[in-house]
Parts: structure tokens; sequence; C-alpha cells
């Protein structure tokens, strides 16, 4: 029945039809608490330090422990603090978008939500979004309506900083979805997601008929592929904000945010968090893609402990710019730069290959031999009302 989220500024389900788009309710800062609504008793509200190694590893503790699972509990989430820190430190992070609740007694981490700013286009406007992402709650404290509580917090002290909007994702379904996305998985190492219970051996199939159909060459193929540098920026930026003006709902990133999201960095780790390639022809960047990592805790394997998870990011290229109408020639384009990412990847020691149903994914994902999986993932807007947007799996049967 949503009794908390029917209280907030969503749509509502059963509202069908072309409405008008825009924000839901309008406040000035003077109609926003200036201190937290007060938390049940032994516990207290906190604002994490991910600049320090000790607040980092409690917030990554929390989540390797308590973060989101498959629907089996066969596997949970592993974000490295190193990636935590790409994720929550993009340009113009606060630190108070960092919230936690501890137990005042024994201070303990156990609850987290946090924001990111992010200026994001829908259709043809431009709103400025707290992205908000790593709810998690104690294993101990489900089902006790703290989340409303989190959320609740978030939204003010987003609202203190004249954000009035923003941006989740949920493999849920709350009120209401502005696009619905379903996992793809291409297997990269066979032999160990079977090990794992993540890939299924086929009827009629043996395990060498599945590790020979996922098997890649060596190199990849692409004339003129190569990892992107920072001097490549302006041109990566330019690619991706002419190729991503096909969609309805894309970051607008400044050139700070493009360095930070697509430059490929080692971090003080020695971990590297995303790889993005771009394709060099007489001088000029033509295309390019780009995957981040993300690792999966397998819960209860006596062989092994994680599946290393490459997530396909943002790509672009010329071919579907100049002929924006000319599918056949960016099907074969987009399979030629994927088919290569997934041979990086393998290069890089990935065990599966990740994409959604979204952007123009349905163009190659057949191809490269992804599989539907069971997770789906909606995409949801808070205070704004838009129009829903189908994904990359409905264009396809428009093709
Ligand atoms: C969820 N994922 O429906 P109703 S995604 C939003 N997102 O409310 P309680 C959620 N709401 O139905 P529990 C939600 N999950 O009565 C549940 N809810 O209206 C709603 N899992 O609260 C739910 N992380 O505290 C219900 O539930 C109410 O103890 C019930 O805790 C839920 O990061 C949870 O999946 C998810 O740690 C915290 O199960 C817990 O069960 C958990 O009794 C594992 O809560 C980890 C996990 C979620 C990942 C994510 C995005 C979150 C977006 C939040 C919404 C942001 C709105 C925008 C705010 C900024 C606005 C500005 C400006």
């Amino acid at each position: 029945s949503y009794k908390f989220w029917q209280t907030q500024p969503v749509p509502r389900f059963g509202e069908e039809g072309q409405l008008e788009e825009g924000p839901l309710r309008t406040q000035t800062v003077d109609d926003v608490p200036k201190e937290p609504a007060p938390l049940v008793d032994g516990f207290e509200w906190v604002t994490m330090d991910l600049t320090s190694d000790d607040e980092i590893k409690e917030v990554y503790e929390l989540l390797n422990g308590h973060y989101v699972e498959d629907d089996e509990a066969m596997f949970r989430f592993n974000y490295s603090p190193s990636i935590l820190r790409w994720s929550m430190m993009s340009p113009g992070w606060k630190k108070e978008y960092h919230v936690g609740v501890r137990a005042i007694q024994s201070r303990k981490l156990v609850a987290f939500i946090s924001a990111i700013p992010v200026n994001l286009r829908v259709r043809n406007k431009h709103i400025i979004c707290s992205e908000v992402n790593f709810l998690s709650i104690h294993k101990k404290l489900r089902g006790k309506r703290l989340t409303p509580v989190l959320i609740k917090e978030i939204t003010r002290r987003s609202n203190l900083n004249e954000i009035w909007q923003g941006l989740y994702t949920a493999g849920i379904v709350l009120p209401k979805p502005v696009s619905t996305c379903r996992y793809y998985h291409r297997a990269l190492n066979w032999q160990k997601l079977y090990e794992v219970g993540f890939s299924p051996l086929p009827p009629n199939s043996k395990p060498q008929y599945q590790v020979r159909k996922y098997a890649l060459p060596e190199s990849t193929a692409t004339k003129g592929l190569r990892a992107m540098e920072e001097k490549d920026l302006d041109a990566v930026m330019d690619l991706y904000k002419r190729y991503t003006a096909r969609y309805d709902m894309v970051p607008d990133y400044s050139r700070e945010e493009a360095y930070h999201w697509f430059v490929p960095k080692i971090e003080p780790s020695g971990e590297q968090v995303v790889w993005t390639y771009v394709v060099e022809e007489n001088g000029k960047i033509t295309d390019f893609f780009s995957f981040f990592s993300i690792e999966s805790s397998v819960i209860g394997n006596a062989k092994h402990n994680v599946i290393k998870v490459a997530y396909m990011f943002y790509y672009g290229s010329e071919v579907g710019i100049r002929e924006p109408s000319d599918k056949p020639a960016l099907k074969l384009r987009l399979n030629e730069l994927i088919h290569d990412a997934l041979i990086l990847a393998k290069r890089f020691k990935f065990d599966v290959f990740n994409a959604l149903s979204l952007m123009d994914n349905a163009l190659f994902l057949e191809q490269q031999k992804f599989g539907g999986g069971d997770g789906q993932l909606h995409y949801y807007l808070f205070n704004y009302r838009l129009n829903p947007i189908s994904g990359g799996v409905d264009r396809k049967n428009q093709l």
C-alpha cells in the first residue's frame, strides 16, 4: 500500500496518458527543517568522512554484509572502498550527503544513505538532482520503518542546498518507475560462473560446449582502438554529448565530471575502477566505450569468494550520429566495439560482463551472447513527473 511513498511527491500508479512534465511540489529553504528528525532511542545521526580510511572502511563493511543481494541470496554486491569513493566523491560531492546512523553505545554503523549532485537532461529540460544510492540497513534492523527516516533526511539535506529533485534506481517496484530495464549477462569465465551457481548448464549441453561458446580471441580487432588518455577528454565529451542526444534521460556532464567518470586511473589502492577506450582514426576520435568494475561476494561457496563483474557504461560512435536512422550500420559498429570490450574485460580477469536493456544495447546483446537475467532495474525521479521512457528492449521491437 506504500504507506510512506504515498506521502511523497512522486507520481502515482494509474496516472496514465501524456501529462505535463515538471516538478510536483515547489518549496523554499524556509519550508525545510533545519535539524534532522529524531531517531529512535539508542541511535544517532552521523556524517561519514569518506576521505578517512577508517570511516570508508566502516561504510564498506556495512555494505559488504548488508547491501543488495539477488533473490536467492547467492551473491551480494561487494563495492570496494575505491569504487565507493569513485561513486560517492564525484565532482560537487558534499560530506553532508554521506549520512550514517550509529548505535550510540557500541558506535557501530548500522545504516547508511548517500547522494551526489547530478545535472540531468530529461527530454529537452535540465534538472539538478540528488542521485541517491547505497541505502542500506543492518539486517537486524530491517522492517522497522527506518528507510523512510533515511530518505527524508537525505531529502532534507538536499533541500537545504536548494536541490528539490532526486534520481534513484531500485530492484523493487515503487510509485512510479520512469523506465524499467532488464539485466543481461555475458559469461567471460563460464567455468567459474557455473561453479558458483550463476550460469546453469543447459539441458543437452556439456561444460566444454559452454566454455567454447563463450571463448574470445586474445586480441581486439578494431583498427585504432586504444585506452583513453587525459588528452582525449574534450573529444570523448563531445562525442558523448552528440551521441547521447538521441536519449530521453542523460546526465549532462561537465568537463570535470567527464574526467572523473571516464578517464582511466589507478587508484591509491592500486585498483582500477573504470576502463575507457577510444578509436582514433587520422587523429580524430570516432568512437568510445567504457565499463566499470564491481565485485560480488559469492555467499557460501567452498571454492570461490568473489566474482569480478564488468558493467557496461557509456559509449558513442560517429556512425550513429552520422546516420541516426541507419540501424544496420550502427549495429555493425557497436558489435565490433562491444566484442572488443569483452576481449579487454576478459584480459582484465573479469568473470562476467553485465549490461542493461537501455541505450542502443538491444543492437548487440544477442549477437554478443548476452543472456537475459532475473534482475530488473527501475529508474525513478523524486518530485518530478516525466512521461515514461521506453527501454532499449521495446525499441528493438521497432527495428
Ligand atoms: C528502496 N530500495 O517500500 P512503503 S537502492 C526506496 N528504495 O515504504 P523499512 C524503499 N524505498 O512501501 P527495510 C526501498 N526499499 O511503506 C524499501 N523501501 O511506502 C520502502 N536492503 O521501510 C518500502 N538497498 O525500513 C517501505 O524497510 C519502506 O528495513 C519500508 O529496509 C529497506 O540505494 C532496505 O536493497 C532497502 O538494506 C534499506 O532492505 C533494506 O526492509 C536493505 O521498514 C539491502 O521503505 C540493500 C538494498 C537499496 C538499494 C538505493 C536507492 C535508494 C533510493 C531511495 C529513495 C530516494 C528518493 C530521493 C531522495 C532525494 C530527494 C531530493 C531532493
